[in-house]
């Protein structure tokens, strides 16, 4: 493999697979992708799980390796291509940003989203996600605080992460519109160059980079 192709691995219905493709159109980098199919358990394949040992989407191939974990992805990339890593000073906070939103923000999200649009489970499931979804927005929303960007004076991969998980609130029925710091810091991201949207990013078959 040539040393600057990258190569997805991913599923256009996943918020992590989002989350790297969001990022690499950032920084400008050209990648092909590969659907993977989780309905049909391509995830659980051997010829998967030799490129991401955890059997889930996404993975990155680059430079000979095979890249997993969306937050891990992302924290390669700031150091490889030395975008939106953060000031050195800056880099443990940005640490701790990409550890909430794994443990905060995602499991309320993403589930609320899926269990929303998808599956319906017994209310008491729904409610359970979507109580932990409101308290990680309020949290958010408390933390930006009339901030402009979660880390130092510029966007890093903390906002990035946090901004793939948090724009699938329409999809959950998760209202934001009270939550002006939120609302406000999604609009400076959408405008970064390069930004693309959900749709626009996550390809829905195989293809070779443009
Ligand atoms: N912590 C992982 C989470 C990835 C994840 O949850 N991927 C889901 C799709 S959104 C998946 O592959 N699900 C299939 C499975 O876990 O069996 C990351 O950030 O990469």
């Amino acid at each position: 493999m040539a040393q600057d192709s990258y190569t997805l691995y991913g599923s256009f219905l996943s918020a992590p697979t989002y989350k790297v493709a969001l990022m690499l159109g950032l920084c400008d980098i050209k990648f092909a992708y590969r659907h993977i199919d989780l309905a049909k358990g391509q995830h659980r394949s051997p010829e998967y799980l030799a490129i991401n040992r955890y059997g889930q989407v996404p993975a990155l191939a680059h430079d000979g390796r095979n890249l997993c974990q969306s937050d891990a992805i992302l924290s390669y990339l700031a150091e490889t291509t030395g975008k939106f890593g953060g000031a050195p000073a800056e880099r443990w906070t940005i640490q701790e940003w990409l550890h909430w939103e794994v443990d905060r923000l995602y499991p309320g999200m993403s589930r609320t989203r899926f269990y929303t649009k998808f599956l319906k489970p017994e209310p008491p499931v729904l409610d359970t996600y979507r109580k932990m979804a409101e308290t990680a927005l309020d949290d958010l929303n408390r933390f930006l605080g009339g901030k402009q960007w979660l880390v130092g004076s510029g966007p890093t991969i903390a906002d990035i992460a946090c901004y793939a998980m948090v724009q699938q609130a329409h999809d959950g029925q998760l209202d934001l519109s009270a939550r002006r710091d939120i609302t406000a810091w999604c609009k400076r991201i959408e405008a970064l160059p390069g930004y693309m949207p959900w749709a626009q990013a996550m390809p829905k078959m195989d293809r070779d980079a443009a």
